[in-house]
């Protein structure tokens, strides 16, 4: 199974982001049903590795936090633009969360997330050639504030590779509580 761990999103945030989407040909806009955002990406693991990190994840306590998006960029790979994205403001709360869920995710037997947690929902993702044209997007909507919305759960998603874009199915929910 291919898995990772991730906020979903209201269905109001959803809305508003992608209403903001469209526009630069030659890029491949995310389905607003894919958008989230995500806290640890786990990647290819058999079925008794997924049991074990269930298990890691279901033993996690963590307080509700808000969680706010501010602002757009874009990630980049020797010089070419790979992707476009809305930040997320790295509160106190999603961080506790994020490195709970990165301890959790060592003691069930996983390597060390070597990259550094950048929160961010994925908007639209490109082969590079959209450059000038991604950077006018992001300088045109670069004031988007979402009003902060209250995460209450965290889920382990699936992801299978489709033609077009992946399929995430969301495979357990994770409560937070106070
Ligand atoms: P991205 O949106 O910034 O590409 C499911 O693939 C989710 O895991 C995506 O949100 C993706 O982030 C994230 N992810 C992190 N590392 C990944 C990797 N090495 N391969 C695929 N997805 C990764």
């Amino acid at each position: 199974m291919r898995l990772f761990v991730a906020l979903d999103l209201p269905q109001e945030v959803k809305i508003r982001l992608s209403a903001m989407c469209g526009g630069i040909p030659g890029v491949r806009w995310v389905k607003p049903e894919n958008y989230h955002l995500t806290l640890r990406f786990i990647g290819e693991v058999p079925g008794y590795m997924a049991e074990e990190l269930d298990i890691a994840l279901a033993s996690i306590r963590a307080k509700p936090f808000e969680l706010s998006l501010s602002g757009l960029g874009t990630f980049e790979k020797s010089g070419r633009v790979q992707s476009l994205h809305v930040a997320a403001e790295r509160t106190p709360g999603l961080a506790h969360l994020q490195a709970k869920i990165e301890t959790a995710m060592q003691r069930a037997g996983l390597p060390p997330e070597r990259k550094k947690f950048a929160p961010h929902v994925t908007l639209a993702r490109s082969d590079g050639s959209s450059l000038n044209k991604l950077a006018g997007f992001v300088q045109a909507h670069n004031l988007f504030r979402s009003e902060p919305v209250m995460v209450e759960h965290f889920v382990l998603f699936s992801s299978r590779l489709g033609k077009e874009q992946a399929v995430y199915t969301p495979e357990v929910e994770y409560a937070l509580a106070a």
